[in-house]
């Protein structure tokens, strides 16, 4: 079966977010329109306590330096998508409605996760591959916020894990902290396995 994968289409990563990604809000038509086309759509939601390890604001510390957060190197955000907030909503457009299942991330105070899959400690993981697994799902199809983290990090968990792993590229926007980090994200996952593609292939 193939799986439509929505990666935290949430108000945070959207214009007037907190973590606003440029143009995040624009992929929330094609979300709504490939999720028609797919048995079975599902989500992931980043979804933080507050004072979470990841935000800047816990370690009085800049925005965007790098910190060892208990053995793991972290990059430091502003607070973001804290768990029961409207910056943690998915983007109200979003047909929620034709969404089977939300995998939550993120949930744990010490640890961060980008990957939908694994916590950031490669260890700690989410239910989602049991769920793929039990439904005998092998083509993920990815899209969402960001190219350059969360999605790069769950296509490239997918591989591993040994699915079919598919980025649907123009509906997905980064965060380029670095200038080029979406191009580095795009080929890195092309050499691990990936395929990219462009929605024009599914509609
Ligand atoms: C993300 C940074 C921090 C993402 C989540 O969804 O790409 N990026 N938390
Ligand atoms: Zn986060």
């Amino acid at each position: 079966m193939d799986v439509l994968l929505l990666v935290d289409i949430q108000n945070d990563f959207c214009p007037g977010g907190s973590l606003a990604v440029s143009e995040g809000d624009l992929i929330v038509p094609l979300a709504n329109s490939l999720m028609q086309r797919f048995e079975m759509t599902l989500a992931t939601q980043d979804w933080h306590p507050a004072g979470h390890g990841s935000f800047a604001s816990s370690h009085e510390e800049p925005v965007g330096s790098m910190i060892d957060l208990f053995g793991i190197q972290q990059i430091l955000w502003p607070d973001h998508c804290v768990q029961n907030t409207l910056g943690a909503d998915f983007h109200v457009d979003l047909q929620q409605q034709g969404v089977h299942k939300v995998f939550k991330k993120g949930i744990h105070q010490r640890i961060d996760s980008y990957s939908g899959f694994f916590e950031n400690d490669h260890f700690t993981h989410t239910q989602l591959d049991n769920y793929l697994k039990g439904k005998k799902v092998t083509n993920l199809f990815i899209m969402g916020l960001a190219t350059d983290y969360c999605v790069k990090f769950t296509a490239l968990d997918a591989i591993k894990l040994g699915y079919n792993t598919t980025v649907i590229i123009d509906g997905c926007r980064g965060v380029e902290l670095s200038p080029g980090d979406m191009d580095r994200a795009i080929e890195e996952m092309q050499v691990a396995g990936v395929r990219i593609i462009h929605s024009s292939k599914l509609l």
